[in-house]
């Protein structure tokens, strides 16, 4: 090691790139001159052939023309992509621990992961860490005003550990974390789309006893499921309904009355052959309006604060409408007017008019009277996506493809009319399960997109190993022909997204002073004295230390600061650089210590200095030809010194 470090340090840096060269062009690897030994070679190797332009290569200087927001699943996080170039632009850690923002790890997102956990859990994870670092994150939604994105907010469940969280879209971060009492396991997730959002519909997928605290163990027949209405703008838990089956997804009508949820396990079973023992299961409706004239007459138990009525068969607040078995995705179609159930068991969608529900609330027609058509589509219809057509998008998970439908048609058919409603099919590779259409879940649906999320991508991609890529296809729906234009590996693994005009959504470059994310931080610099802008100090509290600096490029404002071993010690940065794309970072190195401070934002960490010695932190984001030299020390005195 010590020879090739002094040849290295021998050689410079344009000595290091010529060398590199050499062993390129020697293994036939260096582009046109390997081309060229090839060439002498015999000519075996050709020059690449340039690729035809895709409709979606975006060149330096254009922009895409949507904002994708992509759920992870079990890696928690959400994230940004471009659509049509399918690029990824930005992640937002919310269920999990993020090295690069600290999040997590921050005082500022520790916070928000948890003061809305219930007391129980708060008390649970007292030993684990203080919060939960994973999640499950399956579907992703933009706040709703008058049946369209409103560019406020995007919530995400959690199924892993029962939460919601909301995420300000002004800063692509989350400023809400809930954790929903009572439910179990959230899956399906809805804003209303009208008049706004409104409440936020929450599916509890596993069912559990209420309260479930160990007196009922392994009687299922007492297990209930639970649908919750968070209210949106307060985040609190509105009220729950308890209902039969476990609820999988959910969407609002945009009439503001309806929710609506798929139920599989009618059976009520707990393993694979009773969960789908029975032919059918349901979709249920819930009546909005009389859910909440239940709440105020009364009509509820209140568990862990949260009044909860009883929705099961024969309540005046729910229908249950029969599904053939195990139904899975639940998708209100642009028309404002048809909610398509998909069949994932039954090679059929369902299709609910929205109009005829009330009738069947009224007693006047059979539950099933809402169905208005009931077109048979393929294997394994999952989710449905929609343009501006009055066609519809289904992914048919089975026989890995997507098939376009018409509404219409399928409507006429079921009345009896000799009319096919498919109108094509086109592979996908392979098993999609969600799919998502430009602007489709809004009235606003465009008609030029659709995203194809599918579950498996083996032989599609350059082998990395066991564990494999995702695949999401983009597919042009603008014409009648629609096909795959782009390939896109992703990772683990988003189950939903959603795609909204870019005009839509309109993030700050930099943070406000103001911002209420550290508002906490604001209030111990008052206490202290402490001008939290331009300001640095070091304050002794007995043996808590709070160390206060800011930041401007390439320089924290304190090159050191001294503190006690065992001192628990808290320190807050500034970014006082307000031009875009400047964050700054801290780690503090052997110490588990790393945050982002974004452009006149605030940031703190909090740990215990129980290592003496000299320990550099330094900035951890680039930011300046000098951002190596930005760092600085901590000094920590032995305890007996
Ligand atoms: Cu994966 Cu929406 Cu959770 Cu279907 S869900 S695939
Ligand atoms: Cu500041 Cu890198």
């Amino acid at each position: 090691m010590l020879k090739d470090d002094k040849i290295r340090t021998g050689l410079s840096r344009r000595d290091l790139l010529s060398s590199s060269t050499k062993v390129a062009t020697l293994a036939g690897l260096g582009g046109a001159a390997g081309g060229a030994l090839a060439g002498l070679a015999g000519g075996a190797l050709t020059a690449t052939p340039a690729r035809a332009a895709s409709p979606v290569d975006i060149a330096p200087g254009e922009l895409d023309d949507y904002y994708g927001f992509w759920s992870s699943g079990q890696t928690g996080e959400v994230r940004i992509l471009g659509v049509p170039s399918m690029r990824e632009l930005m992640r937002i850690p919310v269920f999990n621990r993020c090295s690069a923002t600290g999040w997590g790890l921050t005082n500022e997102s520790r916070k928000i992961l948890t003061q809305d956990l219930t007391p129980e859990t708060r008390d649970f994870l007292k030993s684990r860490g203080g919060i939960y670092t994973n999640g499950d994150a399956h579907h992703p939604h933009m706040s709703f005003t008058d049946g369209t994105y409103d560019g406020r907010y995007l919530w995400i469940q959690d199924k892993a550990n029962t939460r919601l969280a909301r995420i300000r879209l002004d800063v692509m971060k989350p400023d809400k974390i809930i954790e929903i009492p009572n439910a179990s396991d959230i899956h399906g997730m809805r804003p209303q789309k009208y008049p706004r959002t409104g409440y936020v519909f929450c599916n509890g997928e596993h069912e559990v006893p209420l309260p479930n605290d160990g007196k009922i163990l392994d009687d299922p027949s007492k297990y209930v499921a639970i649908f919750t209405a968070v209210d949106g703008d307060t985040m609190k838990v509105a009220w729950q309904v308890i209902v039969d089956g476990n609820l999988d997804n959910c969407d609002a009508d945009y009439q503001g009355l309806y929710a609506f949820s798929t139920c599989y396990n009618s059976e009520k079973g707990v393993n694979l052959e009773e969960m789908t023992a029975s032919e059918q299961d349901w979709v249920v409706a819930f009546d909005i309006k009389a859910i909440e004239d239940g709440v105020k007459k009364g009509d509820y138990k209140e568990y862990n604060g949260v009044p909860v009525l009883d929705g099961r068969h024969g309540s005046r607040y729910t229908a249950y409408v029969p599904i053939s078995t195990s139904p899975h995705g639940c998708n209100t179609a642009p028309d404002m007017r048809h909610v398509v159930i998909n069949g994932k068991l039954s090679p059929t969608v369902s299709v609910i008019d929205v109009t005829k529900v009330p009738d069947v609330f009224a007693g006047k027609i059979e539950p099933r009277g809402c169905i208005v058509a009931e077109p048979q589509l393929g294997l394994g219809p999952l989710h449905t996506a929609f343009d501006d057509k009055g066609n519809a998008f289904t992914t048919l998970v089975l026989d890995s493809q997507v098939v376009k439908w018409n509404i219409d048609k399928a409507v006429r058919k079921f009345q009896g009319e000799d009319v096919d409603p498919i109108l094509g099919k086109v592979d996908v590779h392979y098993q999609p399960g969600h799919n998502h259409t430009s602007m489709g879940e809004t009235k606003e649906a465009d008609g030029r997109w659709l995203v194809s999320l599918n579950k498996f991508s083996k032989d599609r991609f350059i082998n990395v190993g066991p564990l494999k890529p995702e695949n999401e296809q983009l597919i042009d729906i603008s014409g009648d022909e629609f096909k795959v234009v782009h390939d896109s590996p992703t990772f683990a693994e988003p189950h939903d997204c959603i795609i909204v005009r870019r005009d839509i959504v309109n993030p700050r470059n930099t943070w406000e002073r103001a911002d209420p994310m550290w508002e906490d931080a604001r209030q111990w610099a008052v206490k202290d004295g402490v001008d939290l802008d331009w300001g640095e100090n070091v304050i002794r509290d007995g043996n808590k230390v709070r160390v206060y600096m800011y930041s401007v490029a390439p320089k924290f404002s304190l090159e050191k600061f001294t503190v006690k071993q065992g001192d628990e010690v808290t320190i807050f940065i500034t970014n006082m650089d307000d031009v875009d794309d400047l964050t700054h970072g801290f780690c503090l190195a052997n110490h588990g210590v790393a945050m982002e401070i974004g452009p006149q934002a605030t940031a703190s960490v909090t740990f215990t200095a129980d290592r003496p010695g000299v320990h550099w932190f330094y900035c951890q984001w680039f930011c300046h030809a000098l951002h190596m030299e930005m760092r600085g020390r901590m000094l920590v005195e032995p305890r007996n010194v």
